[in-house]
C-alpha cells in the first residue's frame, strides 16, 4: 500500500478551497483576480527589457494550489489533536510565534511540509494560534474554560481515523476520502455560537480575537490565501475592481530580489450570527472574523539576513511613528531604508544574508561525464568559490516557506474590532515555547535549522557527482 500523505494534503487543501468559496464569495474573486494579474505579469515579462518570468514556473506548478490558511484554537487539546490531524497530512509544526508582541493573548506555530520534495508536490500551510488562558483576566479566563469545555472541533470519526492512521501507519484511499470531509468540519463556518449575546461581549472586550476564538463550535479558518508572482498588480487590481482592500502592502519594499513574504488583505466581513438565548431560542448579532489575503513570497533569509531585515524595519517604525507617516509616505521610507538591504542574488549569495540550493551546470554536468577535465584532479583543495567562479556549480535562493505575522500586524488589526482592554497584561508577558511543545505535545523544529539543511544537502549531492571529498 503506498501511503500518499502528499495526495491526502493535495485533495484536503483543494477541498478546504472549495468549501471556504462557498462561504466567502469574495475568496473565489480574489482567486480570479490573481489569476489575472499572474498572466499579465508574464506576458509584460516577455517585453523588452525585462526579465522574463518563466510560464512554467507559474502556471502548472505549486503557485497555482499554494494557499496558506490560519486557525485558532482553544485548548491544549485541541492543539495536541490538531497536530495529529496535520501530521497525517505530512504537515509538521515549524516555528514559534510570539503574538503577545502585538498586544495578542496568543501564540503560534505553522504547520507545514518540511522537505523540498513534499514542498513542490503541495506546499499547504496552516497558521495555528493557540489561546494562552494564564493571560486572560480571571473573569474572562472562567468564561472561556466553560464555553471550550463544552466543544468538541473534531467529530468523532476523524477522532477514530486518527487512531486509525497511527496505529496502522497510513490510512487506505477510502479512509483518506473520509478523513478529507471529515477533517473539513474542523474548520467550517458556523454562525449558530455556543455562547450568549452577553458572553460574546464580555469575551470581545477583553479582546476580540478572545471572541473570535472562544464563541463558537468550530475553529473555522479566518483566511485562506494565494500566491502571486506580483502582488502590486494584484493590489491594483483588487481597487479597480472596488474590492474593499487595504491600503498597503505589508512585509518588505518591492525589489529586484524579493524576500521574505509581501501581503495585503481585504477587509474582515461582517457576519450573521446567532447567539443562544432562553433553551431553544437565538438572538441574532454580528462577528467579524473571515478576510481575504493575497502574498506573495520572496527568498529565505539566513539568520544573519533576518536580523539585518528586522533592524532596517524597527528603525523604519520608530521613524514612521516620530513622524507620523503613513500610507505612501511610509512606503518611501521604507523604500529608502531598505536600499541597505543588499538587492542582487551575488550579494545575498556572497554575504550570507539569503538560503540556496545548489545544482550542477551543464559544464559540471560535463566534467562528470569525463568530457571535461573533472575538477578532483586538481591538486588543491576545491571551496565552493572555486566551483562557483568555474561555472560548474549555480545556485538559485530558496523561498521562504514560513510567516511574518508581526510584521503583517497590519493585517491582523485592520480585520478586528476595538482595542484590548487588557492589553498591559499582555503587552508584559514573556513568550512561552515550553508551554507551546508541552501543549502541542512535541517539539517546533527550528525554520533555519531546515532551511539550512537543504542549502546543505543541495551541495552534497554536487559533491557526490563531482567526486570531491570536500566542497
Ligand atoms: C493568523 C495570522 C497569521 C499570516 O499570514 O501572517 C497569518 C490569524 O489571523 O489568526 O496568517
Ligand atoms: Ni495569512
Amino acid at each position: 500500500m503506498t501511503w500518499d500523505q502528499n495526495g491526502i494534503r493535495a485533495r484536503f487543501c483543494h477541498a478546504l478551497s472549495e468549501m471556504y468559496k462557498s462561504e466567502v464569495p469574495l475568496y473565489g474573486d480574489l482567486i480570479d483576480v490573481v489569476w489575472e494579474a499572474d498572466a499579465k505579469a508574464v506576458e509584460n515579462s516577455q517585453k523588452p527589457g525585462s526579465s522574463p518570468i518563466n510560464p512554467d514556473d507559474v502556471l502548472p506548478s505549486r503557485h497555482r494550489v499554494e494557499r496558506h490558511g490560519a486557525i485558532r484554537l482553544g485548548t491544549a487539546y485541541e492543539l495536541a489533536t490538531i497536530r495529529r490531524m496535520f501530521a497525517v497530512m505530512g504537515m509538521y509544526p515549524v516555528g514559534y510565534y510570539d503574538l503577545s508582541l502585538a498586544g495578542f493573548p496568543m501564540h503560534a506555530s505553522a504547520f507545514r511540509p518540511k522537505t523540498q520534495e513534499a514542498l513542490e508536490i503541495n506546499p499547504f500551510r496552516v497558521f495555528t494560534t493557540v489561546l494562552r488562558m494564564e493571560l486572560l483576566t480571571e473573569k474572562t479566563r472562567e468564561l472561556a474554560q466553560k464555553a471550550l469545555a463544552q466543544r468538541n472541533i473534531f467529530t468523532p470519526r476523524l477522532l477514530e481515523l486518527l487512531d486509525v492512521a497511527e496505529s496502522q501507519g497510513y490510512l487506505s484511499p477510502e479512509l483518506s476520502t473520509e478523513f478529507i470531509s471529515n477533517g473539513l468540519e474542523t474548520f467550517r463556518w458556523h454562525s449558530k455560537a455556543t455562547v450568549t449575546l452577553d458572553e460574546y461581549e464580555q469575551l470581545k472586550a477583553e479582546h476580540p480575537l478572545i471572541a473570535d476564538i472562544v464563541s463558537f463550535p468550530s475553529s473555522h479558518i479566518n483566511h485562506l490565501t494565494p500566491r502571486t508572482i506580483d502582488i502590486d498588480l494584484v493590489q491594483q487590481l483588487m481597487l479597480d475592481r472596488g474590492m474593499p482592500a487595504k491600503e498597503r502592502i505589508e512585509g518588505p519594499p518591492k525589489r529586484t530580489c524579493p524576500i521574505l513574504l509581501r501581503q495585503t488583505s481585504f477587509k474582515a466581513l461582517e457576519e450573521l450570527v446567532y447567539f443562544k438565548d432562553k433553551p431553544n431560542s437565538h438572538v441574532q448579532g454580528s462577528h467579524t472574523a473571515r478576510f481575504g489575503e493575497v502574498e506573495q513570497r520572496g527568498y529565505a533569509l539566513t539568520r544573519k539576513g533576518r536580523q539585518l531585515y528586522d533592524q532596517i524595519l524597527e528603525q523604519v517604525n520608530l521613524e514612521a511613528s516620530v513622524k507620523d507617516l503613513k500610507g505612501r509616505d511610509y512606503d518611501k521610507l521604507l523604500e529608502t531604508s531598505f536600499q541597505k538591504f543588499p538587492d542582487s542574488l551575488s550579494s545575498l549569495h556572497d554575504l550570507s544574508l539569503a538560503y540556496f540550493s545548489y545544482q550542477l551546470s551543464p559544464l559540471g554536468e560535463r566534467s562528470i561525464h569525463g568530457e571535461m577535465k573533472s575538477p578532483q584532479h586538481l591538486d588543491a583543495p576545491i571551496t565552493l568559490q572555486d566551483l562557483l567562479a568555474q561555472g560548474s556549480i549555480v545556485y538559485e535562493p530558496l523561498t521562504y516557506e514560513d510567516f511574518l505575522p508581526l510584521s503583517a500586524g497590519g493585517i491582523f488589526n485592520s480585520n478586528l474590532g476595538s482595542a484590548s482592554s487588557s492589553k498591559s497584561l499582555i503587552m508584559s508577558a514573556d513568550s512561552d515555547l515550553d508551554g507551546f511543545q508541552r501543549h502541542l505535545g512535541t517539539c517546533v523544529a527550528d525554520e533555519f535549522h531546515l532551511y539550512e539543511e537543504m542549502q546543505r544537502q543541495s551541495l552534497e549531492v554536487c559533491r557526490q557527482k563531482l567526486q570531491l571529498q570536500k566542497i
